[in-house]
């Protein structure tokens, strides 16, 4: 198994006097220094406002918003003039939920989400249901936490407007079948957007091969800085939807009582822009690919089914969705029997174990499952055997800790 932590110096600390094991990159990745290099070599040298000024440093930092945009387009398989620069996923799914769910739903048409969406891809819906008088449904997963066709064939029909589905739940960890969602919902006419925060880290994805219709993603999530993500949408869609927010940069006239906009992606993209978040994002996705994806799968798929076999082992653990590394990616959340989520994560802690617990901003899955929350521990590539073991031993201790036995 190949190494990088020498990449990740956050990673070289101890957590509580213990190894620092970091398995809540489900929440945000560290950052490798080729990332935190290429911001402060952006500041220490390009840095002015893009899009303003005609002297050579404000140029060279439009090269960057720029360049930055295309590479991030290439990461994901789009055009570039198709990737909207955003602060995260959830203002990429407001953007498309609040410009064109406000634009085009009206009484009578239905909005399709998961269950297991997280809140970003369900109040926005939420909301614009309500406004436009259009009907939120969704979709339940089946007995192994996976979203069958069967229950797709079921909900989605001419009403359909919009299917909105994470790629991989935060809480799950299970590939939605998003071939099987977009041939569906194009043939109704819907549209589909897809919340890639959870795969774009783990999956290689091209947008346009898949045929989606948006997709959005978070910087922080794939070891870029927090506070920029991106946005895909097709063209002819982003053409004819109405601005999200509105000011600088976003016009092509402004006159006292009238204005008309830039064009797709600028139209999206009001007020000064985080360009050294989007060179972070760039050099984050120049990172993976010298990587690898085929490392990156096959590292993180053996650290989730080597996990997995530790925790069927142990009895009084529950794991959430089918227990198998089949179709899994980043993500395992579980119970243990008879103690509470936030004492596993606490006891862990004192471990040198850092895992999230909580209900993970998917309250409606929560419902669905019958439990008020869980714990998860979540890869990334820099992840070790090694990291996998404390894990294990740390879920004993736990037991052992709460008088439970081990
Ligand atoms: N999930 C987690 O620990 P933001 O916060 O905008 O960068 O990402 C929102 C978001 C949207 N969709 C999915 C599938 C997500 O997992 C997240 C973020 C983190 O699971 C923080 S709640």
């Amino acid at each position: 198994m190949r190494r990088f932590s020498d990449d990740f110096p956050i990673l070289s600390q101890d957590n509580n006097g213990k190894r620092l094991v970091y398995l809540d990159n489900g929440a945000t990745t560290q950052k490798p220094k080729q990332v935190l290099d290429a911001v402060n070599r952006y500041y220490l040298t390009e840095n002015a406002n893009p899009h303003r000024g005609v002297y050579d440093l404000a140029m060279r930092a439009t090269d960057a918003h720029e360049n930055s945009r295309a590479t991030v387009a290439k990461f994901i398989g789009a055009p570039e003039d198709s990737v909207i620069f955003t602060q995260n996923t959830s203002e990429g799914l407001n953007l498309v939920a609040y410009s064109y769910g406000r634009a085009f739903l009206k009484p009578g048409d239905e909005v399709l989400i998961y269950v297991a969406e997280h809140h970003s891809n369900l109040v926005p819906w939420q909301w614009v249901a309500k406004t436009t008088g259009a009907e939120l449904k969704y979709l339940y997963p089946d007995a192994n936490g996976r979203l069958t066709v069967e229950e797709l064939d079921a909900k989605i029909n001419e009403r359909t407007k919009v299917v909105a589905v994470a790629h991989v739940s935060n809480v799950l960890g299970l590939e939605t079948p998003v071939e099987e969602i977009v041939k569906r919902a194009h043939a109704v006419g819907a549209v589909v957007v897809l919340d890639i925060a959870q795969s774009v880290a783990h999956i290689p994805l091209d947008v346009v091969k898949l045929d989606v219709d948006f997709a959005a993603l978070s910087g922080h999530k794939i070891y870029a800085p927090m506070g920029v993500g991106a946005l895909y949408g097709k063209k002819q869609l982003l053409e004819k939807m109405p601005p999200f927010l509105s000011g600088g940069d976003m016009i092509a006239a402004v006159h006292e009582y009238r204005t008309t906009y830039a064009e797709a992606p600028r139209k999206f993209e009001a007020g000064t822009r985080n360009v050294g978040g989007e060179v972070g994002l760039a050099a984050a996705m120049d990172y993976v690919n010298s990587v690898g994806w085929d490392t990156i799968v096959s590292q993180e798929e053996a650290l989730i089914a080597q996990a997995l076999e530790g925790m069927n082992a142990l009895p009084y653990v529950q794991v959430y969705g089918e227990a198998t590394a089949a179709g899994r990616h980043g993500v395992i959340s579980f119970n243990i029997e008879d103690v509470h989520p936030h004492d596993v994560a606490t006891i862990l802690d004192s471990d040198g174990v850092c895992i999230r617990a909580g209900h993970h901003c998917a309250q409606p899955l929560m419902e669905h499952l019958g439990i008020g929350s869980c714990c998860r521990a979540s890869f990334a590539l820099y992840n070790t055997e090694e990291d996998v073991q404390a894990l294990l031993k740390g879920l004993k201790h736990v037991r052992e800790v709460m008088g439970l036995g081990s």
